[in-house]
């Protein structure tokens, strides 16, 4: 079977770790089963940068191959273009972005660098797969080479519409980049039509009936593979005895105190200040859960040398400050923030030791956080999912209670509704979202945009 090769930003850890991040626990799943090669940067800065060694290491299935980069790169690529221009875009937030051209210039020659190198890795029968808006240009920078593989791309994150997307200088040189794929693949239905939607009001291109896009004389396959969870394996994790470990340290600590849990990476794109004053409208509209309901919040700090991470962190403290002075009493703390990470075992008993899931992010691609809550509860005594309407999940788990994260009071009212819910009710959403878990997990996501690519490169390569 031809070997499979994964482009990334970051690339593992290959074991459970607190290393968090949504796009690395997909793979990883993906990975596991399949074995393959994984190819990005090595997380360090070095003087040689992108010219430096190739690191190598392997397990049982998975080889990786990674390379450093150095300042110059890190700062233009990684910190600058990637993360302070698209990543604000791609989540709606253009008050944020920052747009310089030297980070732009900096990114196409970072993802040039990448396509030399991995193109010294590549075997004609391999199937290349790249990952996510750190590489959108690495598909064309690889043909350019004469890379004649199957190439295919998925974007962890959303595709706005095109309204919004051309307020990106030179959106339409990245979007045309895209066309060098023979597969791309989006969280949603939604991103999915944006995609579409770009390439015919903007690029002059235009939608088949099997859903393919045509642009620049080029048909790529653009469609929806939402990720999901390795949800049978997590489910597993919430039984070992380190999450029994932790369960019980939460039941410990709560003493008998109803708890709603939120883990999400301290990013501006997750709603969390939003979140904490839905939950102070929770303690103001229904009185009766002062004393008895908390909110735990776990946080690990991430790109934490960007200005707009700092002012998150600091507004969480004192927002979640604020609300503790006011309700707190003896005995009672409304809400603990905790900026650390937990190994994913540890996650999953603390997931299932809280009665509510709030996973209320203002813009996400998907949200992983949302399917691990369902897939660690109880079968007898489950949980529920509150989620917010713009994450990319609400379109697979209508079952959760859906909110709009920019609404305090619909929040608190439907936090209000899981509270009340009945044990029949709780099980009768809960079974729905499991089964829709089960069927499209991590192994399907990947098996299932694996397969139309190497058809569509046939295809290709027929026409
Ligand atoms: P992220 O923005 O990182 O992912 P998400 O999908 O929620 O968001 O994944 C976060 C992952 O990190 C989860 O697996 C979670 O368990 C883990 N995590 C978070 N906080 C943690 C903590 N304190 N300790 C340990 N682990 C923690 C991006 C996109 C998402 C998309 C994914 C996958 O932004 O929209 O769902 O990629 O495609």
């Amino acid at each position: 079977m031809a070997r499979l090769v994964v482009v990334s930003n970051r690339v593992g850890p290959l074991k459970d770790s607190r290393k968090a991040g949504g796009l690395a626990v997909g793979l990883v799943d993906a990975l596991k089963k399949d074995g393959g090669l994984w190819f990005g940067w090595s997380g360090r800065i070095s003087e040689e940068g992108t010219f430096g060694p190739l690191q190598t290491e392997s397990t049982r299935r998975v080889e990786t191959a990674t390379i450093d980069l150095n300042q110059a790169d890190y700062d233009g690529y990684y910190a600058g273009y990637a993360n302070k221009s698209l990543w604000p875009v791609l989540h709606y937030r253009l008050d944020l972005a920052v747009f310089e051209r030297t980070y732009e210039l900096v990114y196409r020659r970072v993802n040039d660098r990448f396509a030399t190198r991995l193109k010294s890795l590549l075997r004609p029968d391999d199937v290349v797969w790249v990952h996510d808006y750190h590489f959108m240009p690495l598909g064309r920078a690889l043909r350019a080479m004469d890379v004649e593989n199957p190439i295919g791309y998925f974007l962890h994150v959303p595709f706005p519409g095109p309204d919004f997307l051309t307020a990106l200088p030179n959106s339409h040189q990245l979007v045309r980049d895209l066309f060098a794929y023979d597969v791309i693949g989006f969280q949603t239905q939604r991103d999915v039509e944006n995609f579409r939607a770009f390439a015919e009001l903007e690029l002059g291109g235009y939608v088949g009936e099997d859903g393919s896009v045509t642009a620049f004389g080029r048909t790529i396959l653009a469609k929806a593979y939402p990720i999901g969870i390795d949800t049978e394996g997590f489910a597993q994790y919430a039984l070992t005895a380190e999450a029994k470990r932790n369960q019980q340290r939460l039941m410990a600590a709560l003493g008998g105190h109803t708890q709603i849990i939120g883990v999400d990476r301290l990013d501006y794109s997750k709603g969390l200040p939003e979140r904490l004053h839905a939950f102070e409208r929770l303690l103001e509209n229904y009185p009766e859960h002062r004393g008895n309901v908390s909110l735990m919040q776990v946080a690990p700090l991430s790109r934490s040398d960007l200005d707009a991470y700092d002012k998150i962190r600091r507004e969480l403290e004192s927002v979640s400050g604020h609300i503790n002075a006011r309700f707190a009493d003896m005995g009672w703390t409304p809400i603990h923030c905790m900026f650390r990470s937990f190994t994913r075992r540890a996650l999953a008993g603390i997931y299932r030791g809280s009665a509510i899931g709030l996973v209320t992010p203002l813009r996400d691609g998907m949200n992983l956080v949302a399917k691990e809550y369902v897939a660690a509860q109880d079968p007898e005594d489950p949980g529920v999912l509150v989620l917010s309407r713009f994450a990319g999940a609400a379109h697979e788990m209508p079952e959760a209670l859906i909110v709009n994260p920019y609404n305090r009071e619909h929040v608190a009212e439907m936090i209000q509704t899981a509270l009340r819910m009945s044990l029949e009710e709780r099980k009768e959403r809960w079974n729905a979202l499991f089964k829709t878990l089960s069927e499209n997990d991590s192994h399907h996501w990947a098996q299932s945009i694996i397969a139309d690519l190497r058809q569509t490169h046939r295809a290709t390569l027929a026409a």
